[in-house]
């Protein structure tokens, strides 16, 4: 009964904001005095109104970017990996592994380390992002991980993320999509039905689904039946593209038939969200050069 009670006032926006995430709002509004950049303030009302944004490295990262560094760092992975990731590769079109998501390689695997120095960390925890974040929640925000995904071509029915569906994690849930090499119809784009996020136009949808293995799917014609493609946002872009979005909304991606897809992807909620502790810290890690948004960001003092 307590739980039910609990997991309802979560899920309403009032309640989740003053009850579970007063102290961080309160924080924010207070203290967070800091200007956007006309980059930044762009992304965050493209968020407030679609649920998407769509930007580039450049754009948003200038100067600062280790955009450069990041593609280094996945090339010497990929080469350190290739026996394993040729093996995985294979199985890239087993349909019995639903829940597994066979077709995705996770470079750090599922539970990255944090690792201050590496240029996969810096992205995530880069202030432009961190501050479309937080104006984005109205809160300081929490790094949940960072990974970089390498999406293999497969054939076959759509299946998992490829599929329509709305993650869980939190009533609002920031997802950062930065594509390191172009990304065209046939490497599987990420996909928004824009304005389905919470206070968003299409928020009211409900389309048709199925449950795969317990999780909720929808397909493309039980979409079309309740939102037209013209309210669909399909990311196709040049390497170096920046897609943040909302993915408490509709969405999908990955469906690669042609080329394999590689990404770097990272992921914000809310500090009182259950998603589950995906990035380990060690225990000596040294965070002296962080500055204090980005140690909010992170779980330090709860390890
Ligand atoms: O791979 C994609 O483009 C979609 C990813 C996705 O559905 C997710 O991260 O929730």
């Amino acid at each position: 009964m307590y739980s039910s009670v609990r997991k309802a006032l979560r899920k309403h926006e009032f309640s989740w904001r003053y009850i579970f995430n007063l102290s961080t709002t309160v924080r924010h509004r207070v203290f967070d005095s800091e200007a956007l950049t006309e980059p930044e303030s762009r992304i965050v009302r493209s968020l407030k109104s679609d649920g998407i944004a769509v930007t580039s490295a450049e754009e948003l990262l200038p100067n600062q970017d280790p955009f450069e560094e990041l593609v280094s760092e996945t090339q010497r992975v990929l080469h350190e990996k290739a026996d394993e990731i040729e093996d995985l590769r294979s199985q890239a079109n087993d349909e019995s592994s639903i829940g597994s998501k066979s077709f995705n390689y996770e470079l750090l695997g599922s539970e990255p380390v944090f690792d201050p120095k590496s240029a996969m960390a810096r992205i995530a925890l880069n202030s432009a992002l961190l501050r479309v974040a937080d104006h984005y929640f109205r809160m300081c925000v929490k790094l949940r991980y960072y990974n970089v995904w390498e999406t293999f071509a497969s054939t076959g029915a759509s299946r998992e993320s490829q599929l329509w569906h709305v993650d869980r994690e939190d009533n609002r849930i920031l997802k950062v999509f930065l594509y390191l090499d172009d990304v065209d119809e046939g490497t599987g784009p990420f996909t928004y039905a824009i304005g389905t996020q919470m206070g968003g136009r299409n928020r009211s949808v409900r389309p048709d689904s199925f449950l795969e293995s317990g999780v909720s799917r929808t397909t493309d014609e039980q979409m079309k039946a309740v939102l037209p493609e013209s309210e669909w946002l399909k990311c196709t872009g040049k390497r170096g593209t920046l897609i943040l979005a909302d993915t408490a909304g509709y969405h999908k991606g990955g469906e690669a038939r042609t080329k394999d897809r590689l990404m770097f992807t990272c992921m914000y909620t809310s500090p009182a969200s259950e998603s589950k502790r995906l990035l380990k810290y060690p225990s000596a890690v040294d965070v002296s050069d962080l500055g204090p948004r980005q140690a909010r960001a992170l779980h330090l003092s709860q390890r």
